[in-house]
C-alpha cells in the first residue's frame, strides 16, 4: 500500500471510530499536494462505503488563522452525505474525537462553477444561501498538526447542519450572527469575517476544487468558513446559529 493510502486509511479509521491518531507529518515532509492526495483517497473510502459527495468546505477563511498556521491561502475539504446532521436527529457524541463547532454561511449551487471566476460569476451560480454550523473534529492527538496534516485530515471536517435556504439576491456580505449553546449566546460575529465577504470563499472554492480536477457541481453545498472562533461540543447540548435575516439552524448532541 502506498503511503498516501496508508495515511488515508489511518485518518478514515480515526474518523469512523472517533479515535485520535498521532500527527502523520511530524517532521514537515509532506507537500500540500501530497496532503490533498491523502484527503482525496480518504474520501474515496467513504464513497466506497456508500456515501455521496455533496460539496466542499472552506477552511482558514480568516487572515488571522492563515497567519497563525503559516500559510497564505485558504484550505478546502470534501463533504459527503454521511457528514450531514439533521436538525431533528441528535448527533452521537461518541462518534467524535474532540469536536468543536463554528457558525458559517452555506451556499447551494444551481450550476457548475469552475476555475478562476469573478464574484459576480460565482453569485450567478448560487441557488440559495443559508445559516449553517460546521462540526470540526481534528483527528490528531492533542490538536498537534501542521497545514499538510490538517489538509490530509479533510480540513477537520466532521459534520454540518444547514438551516432554511434563502434567495441569494440580497446583501449577505455583513450579516450579524450569534452562536448559542442551550440558548446562551457564546459567540457573536458577522458573515464579513469570512474573507471580508463570503462570496470570496466561493470564488476560492471554484478555483481550488477545479485545480484538483473536481469542479463544483450543480446541487453541491459550499460551506464558506467559520465566522467566529469555534466552541467545544459536549454531550447533551443544543447548539444553534441565528443569522440576521436568514434565520436559524441547530442540532442536539446525544451521548
Ligand atoms: O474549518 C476550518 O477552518 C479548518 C479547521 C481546521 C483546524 C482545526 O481543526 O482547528
Ligand atoms: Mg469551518
Amino acid at each position: 500500500m502506498s503511503q498516501v493510502h496508508e495515511f488515508a486509511h489511518l485518518l478514515d479509521d480515526a474518523a469512523r471510530h472517533g479515535r485520535a491518531v498521532p500527527q502523520i507529518d511530524p517532521k514537515g515532509e509532506l507537500s500540500l499536494a501530497e496532503a490533498y492526495a491523502i484527503q482525496s483517497a480518504s474520501m474515496e473510502l467513504r464513497v466506497a462505503r456508500g456515501e455521496r459527495r455533496v460539496g466542499v468546505k472552506m477552511g482558514f477563511t480568516s487572515r488571522a488563522k492563515m497567519v497563525q498556521m503559516g500559510i497564505n491561502d485558504v484550505i478546502w475539504g470534501r463533504l459527503s452525505s454521511g457528514m450531514q446532521v439533521e436538525e431533528g436527529t441528535p448527533v452521537k457524541f461518541a462518534r467524535f474525537v474532540h469536536p468543536r463547532v463554528e457558525p458559517e454561511l452555506a451556499f447551494v449551487l444551481k450550476k457548475p462553477l469552475a476555475g478562476e471566476v469573478t464574484a459576480a460569476e460565482a453569485l450567478a451560480a448560487v441557488e440559495a444561501v443559508a445559516p449553517a454550523l460546521e462540526i470540526i473534529d481534528s483527528r490528531y492527538q492533542d490538536f498537534k498538526f501542521s497545514p499538510p496534516d490538517v489538509i490530509a485530515d479533510n480540513a477537520s471536517s466532521s459534520g454540518y447542519v444547514i438551516g432554511a435556504w434563502s434567495d441569494p439576491h440580497q446583501d449577505f456580505s455583513n450579516l450579524g450572527l450569534t452562536m448559542s449553546v442551550d440558548g446562551r449566546v457564546v459567540q457573536v460575529g458577522s458573515t464579513a469575517a469570512i474573507l471580508g465577504h463570503p462570496l470570496r470563499s466561493l470564488v476560492a472554492a471554484a478555483r481550488l476544487s477545479a485545480a484538483a480536477g473536481e469542479p463544483l457541481q450543480a446541487g453541491w453545498v459550499v460551506m464558506a468558513g467559520g465566522a467566529t472562533p469555534a466552541e467545544w461540543v459536549k454531550p447533551g447540548q443544543y447548539i444553534s446559529i441565528e443569522m440576521e435575516r436568514l434565520g436559524s439552524a441547530g442540532f442536539h448532541v446525544g451521548e
